[in-house]
């Protein structure tokens, strides 16, 4: 992309097009990433509201997504949706990026709606560096909240409540029994739960299952998290889901726990920026240290002493940028 200002400019006027072509310039990262980012750094617009929805794989993550969008959209809020290397259904399995649509038919509404998937999970701290910048360039165009949905799984799971100011968990009944072993991790992350399919058996047990775990944990920030039953595919619920994420940005403002979290969203990513931009110049190195490797190979010189060369090496090689 050679003209980022003009990109950008056309995605501020409402071109959806010009908005998916910014939006990958963000992901990509390059220099014109780098330009973009300073561009938005000027317009200074006010941050949107990140609500991170996460659970495991086909709990209803983008059913409930998409009936929030519907009911955000009937309260004239501008809402956009980052799927993080979805299955289903905004794309049906494939990473379509701009094309992608919502699973049902089109909607009057969706003009205050984008849509896009992100494919950086693979990639070493991916998700902490695509994420915040194309939050930025969303909210820069009017979007908020954006909505961040992950697979939850391990790493990935953590690293998207790091990235949100509210994170919806979302698990099914009979979840308990499948995941035992990570319940204290779900509960670690979860500003709201949402019980979904709660139109099968199990659901009460499943909410009765939360808040008994809720009641013996600690909610040092003076947040309990509510369990809400939701049925994704009737829209059951889903009003009281976006009260609850409503609720949980008022309590963040009031206790000023808002900007900790965005303190600590900022630290992550300027780490993970350092940590890739360190990680680079270290393999650059090695490629060109044949003769300190073989040293180490034939025994000259030990691996703890070559790795000591190699960050002196670091330290004094200018950054090639
Ligand atoms: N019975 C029932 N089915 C539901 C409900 N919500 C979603 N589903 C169905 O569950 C399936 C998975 O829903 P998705 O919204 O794609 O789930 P997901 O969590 O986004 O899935 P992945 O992104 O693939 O992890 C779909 O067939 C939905 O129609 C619900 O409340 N009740
Ligand atoms: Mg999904």
């Amino acid at each position: 992309v050679s003209d980022v200002g003009g990109l950008f400019e056309r995605a501020a006027r409402g071109d959806r097009r010009a908005l998916g072509r910014v939006l990958t310039v963000a992901e990509r990262d390059g220099d014109a990433g780098a330009e973009l980012a300073t561009l938005l750094l000027e317009r200074d617009a006010s941050p949107a509201h990140i609500v991170g929805v996460t659970g495991a794989p086909g709990a209803g993550k983008s059913t409930l997504t998409g009936g929030l969008l519907d009911a955000l959209a009937a309260a004239g809020r501008r809402t956009a949706v980052l799927a993080v290397d979805p299955s289903s259904p905004f794309t049906g399995g494939a990473i379509l990026g701009d094309r992608i649509r919502m699973d049902r038919p089109t909607r009057p509404s969706d003009d205050a709606t984008f849509i896009r998937s992100l494919a950086s999970r693979g990639q070493h701290g991916g998700l902490s560096i695509a994420v915040p910048a194309m939050v930025r360039a969303l909210e820069a165009v009017g979007y908020d909240p954006v909505i961040v949905e992950t697979v939850g799984v391990g790493q990935i799971e953590l690293d998207i409540a790091a990235l949100a100011d509210t994170t919806i968990v979302v698990v099914t009944p009979g979840w308990g029994d499948a995941i035992q072993a990570n319940k204290a991790g779900v509960l670690e992350i979860a500003d709201v739960f949402a019980v979904n399919k709660s139109d099968r058996p199990g659901a009460l047990d499943a909410v009765r299952d939360l808040e008994r775990m809720l009641d013996m944990s600690t909610n040092a920030d003076g947040w309990r998290p509510p369990v809400h039953c939701t049925i994704g595919t009737d829209g059951s619920g889903v009003a009281d889901l976006l009260g609850a994420i409503d609720a949980h940005g008022a309590h963040l403002d009031a206790t000023g726990a808002r900007g900790e979290r965005r303190r600590l969203r900022e630290r992550a990513e300027v780490r993970a920026r350092a940590e890739r931009a360190l990680l680079a110049r270290i393999d650059a190195t090695l490629d060109d240290a044949e003769e300190l490797l073989a040293g180490v190979e034939q025994r000259q010189v030990t691996a703890i002493e070559a790795a000591h060369q190699v960050v002196a090496q670091v330290r004094t090689t200018n950054d090639p940028r």
